[in-house]
């Protein structure tokens, strides 16, 4: 549906994306109420931390070491216990360098142990599997029986970086493996771990997102220690409390702005986008953050809609120009409706630059600045492309479009909200992106192009990636897709070496960075998540912002947990 208006006596004909309203209300999210705060649960929680301290200390065996620090992170309790599973990785690490242990291993334990040093940075080779070849190169036939061994495998084998094509052919040989055991369904907690890594592994996972699926599974596992199980579902509903909090102060925020009543062209999705802003950073100390990236994220959405879908040529370059200048009178040339957007882009970001300036003297407007004009140029190449038909070949698009994603952006103000001291040789990084920023953002846009490009050319839009590559080699839908996602394969593998590259960046702001790749997967697994805001995603939301986990009742097994627990 197309809508018109009047401008210098011509009708302009403008596009429409005829996005659903809003699911989630004003009213209904304000009215969100939460049990779990206070001291009582405080108490509770810190003395459940506590007996876990004393599990992480007390435990021995190595293999046990890496199967508690797993299920810890599984259970996003693992932050919690960031010194005591260091220490233990460190010497895991140390007594490795020493002695020949990872020979006497099996496959699962081998792979557990990779996998987990990998994520906390340290430096494993490859070689490790070695032992599990035989003379001839080939692997071994018993590792065939051994389907936990091929999983927790297959899992390691996705922090792979670049050149390592040992891990790259070990990753094929663990997936057909996985593909086979699916078939003939066995044990059904292990059937269900197996279904669940082959449709996505859990390095390209976010796994807050994935807490309530591994609780259930935990609870049900014979190994199940019901103290981890305890804390993990208080700390999950805990945390989820401090969410909604976040979430009602930037509802009112958006409410404020009557952005989403007055630019009816534009996605009104303040939930999805806080929800996009949990994915990228969930611990609870970071709420500003959180309201901050919920604030910029719909910013951009609706400079997004302004560029793809309602704007005319002239307006676009117009607006471009506003943006370019940061000037406040270049809003006089503007068309009202964008004079909003341009103010409101304008305060927000100053307003982000004063702290910095104000507490540590530093001046980022400049960096701020300049992302949001890269962006608005390359939207407004797309805007050119799509008026004059032009497609460009799969390079000149991705060129650009690694841009248009936005990510550059998201992740140019994401650095100096979790930042503090900001340093001089971060700054000077930044003026430049660096690869971490390509790498995020190139699985970003490849994973909403496989997403979303559907909708879009039906709607007039660009070609995207699929559609570029197929004009330009001849390939069928199915198998430029098939492209695609070799292509974010590999970006994968560059984004590992970037995230344990020597670089001025904090953990939490890689992470960050590394998190936003992993929301393309899951907002565009199964279509536009976000613009259709998809059965999925509302599941997801409901599971992890409104719902609280029911208590489990720990008098099933209460006589044992009051032994473990003395
Ligand atoms: C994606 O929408 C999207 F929402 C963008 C780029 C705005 C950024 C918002 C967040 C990261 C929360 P769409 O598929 O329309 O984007 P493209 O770039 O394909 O037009
Ligand atoms: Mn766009
Ligand atoms: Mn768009
Ligand atoms: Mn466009
Ligand atoms: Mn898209």
């Amino acid at each position: 549906m197309a809508d018109s208006n009047t401008s210098n006596n011509s009708i302009i004909v403008r596009r429409s994306a005829n996005y659903q309203p809003p699911i989630w209300g004003y009213d209904y999210i304000q009215s969100l109420r939460n049990k779990y705060v206070g001291e009582t649960c405080t108490g509770q929680s810190n003395m459940l931390k506590e007996h876990v301290r004393m599990m992480l200390s007390k435990v021995v065996d190595p293999l046990e070491q890496l199967e508690l620090i797993d299920i810890l992170q599984r259970l996003v309790l693992s932050h919690h216990f960031d010194g005591e599973i260091k220490r233990i990785l460190e010497d895991l690490y140390n007594n490795d360098q020493s002695g020949d242990t990872w020979r006497k291993e099996n496959l699962y334990s081998t792979a557990l142990k990779f996998r987990l040093l990998r994520q906390y940075g340290y430096n494993i080779s490859q070689g490790v599997f070695n032992i599990f070849k035989d003379e001839r190169g080939k692997f071994k036939a018993c590792l065939f029986e051994e389907t936990k061994g091929i999983l927790s495998l297959y899992e390691a084998s996705f922090l792979l970086t670049e050149s390592e094509n040992m891990l790259e052919e070990l990753r094929n040989f663990a997936t057909k493996h996985l593909q086979e055991y699916v078939k003939h369904n066995r044990d059904k907690t292990l059937f269900a771990m197996v279904t669940y890594a082959l449709e996505l592994p859990l390095h390209w996972r976010i796994i807050k997102f994935e807490t309530r699926w591994f609780i259930d599974i935990y609870r049900s596992r014979e190994d199940m220690n019901p103290i981890l199980l305890k804390l993990a579902e208080m700390d999950f509903n805990m945390v989820q409390a401090v969410h909604q909090e976040d979430l009602k102060q930037v509802s009112r925020w958006w409410k404020n702005t009557k952005l989403g009543e007055n630019l009816i062209f534009a996605r009104d999705r303040p939930m999805e986008i806080f929800f996009w802003s949990v994915g990228m950073i969930d611990q609870p100390q970071f709420g500003c953050c959180r309201v901050n990236l919920t604030k910029l994220g719909s910013l951009l959405t609706i400079v997004d809609d302004l560029y793809d879908i309602y704007g005319t040529l002239d307006e676009l370059k117009l607006f471009t120009d506003a943006i370019e200048r940061w000037d406040i009178n270049a809003m006089d040339q503007l068309p009202d409706y964008m004079k909003i957007c341009f103010l409101t882009i304008y305060n927000f970001v100053n307003e982000m630059a004063f702290d910095p300036l104000n507490e540590q003297g530093f001046h980022i407007i400049r960096h701020l600045k300049k992302a949001w004009a890269d962006l608005c140029r390359s939207d407004l190449l797309e805007a050119k492309w799509y008026y004059s038909g032009y497609i460009p070949s799969l390079e000149e698009y991705l060129e650009n479009a690694w841009i248009t994603i936005t990510t550059p952006v998201i992740l140019m103000h994401a650095y100096f909200m979790v930042t503090n001291p900001i340093t001089k040789e971060a700054l000077d990084c930044l003026e430049e992106y660096p690869k971490i920023f390509y790498w995020s953002s190139m699985i970003l846009r490849l994973t909403d192009d496989l997403g979303t490009s559907a909708n879009e050319l039906k709607r007039g839009d660009v070609p995207k990636s699929i559609q570029c590559y197929m004009n330009e080699t001849g390939a069928s839908e199915k198998d430029a897709r098939e492209y695609v996602k070799s292509l974010i394969s590999t970006a994968w593998n560059k984004l590992n070496e970037e995230r344990v590259a020597s670089s001025p960046f904090y953990q939490t702001f890689i992470e960050i960075a590394m998190n936003l790749a992993r929301m393309g997967h899951f907002m565009y697994q199964y279509g536009d998540g976000l613009g259709d805001a998809d059965r999925k995603t509302k599941d997801t939301v409901l599971s992890l912002l409104i719902q609280p986990i029911p208590h489990s009742r720990m008098s099933s097994s209460n006589s044992n947990t009051t032994a473990n627990l003395n």
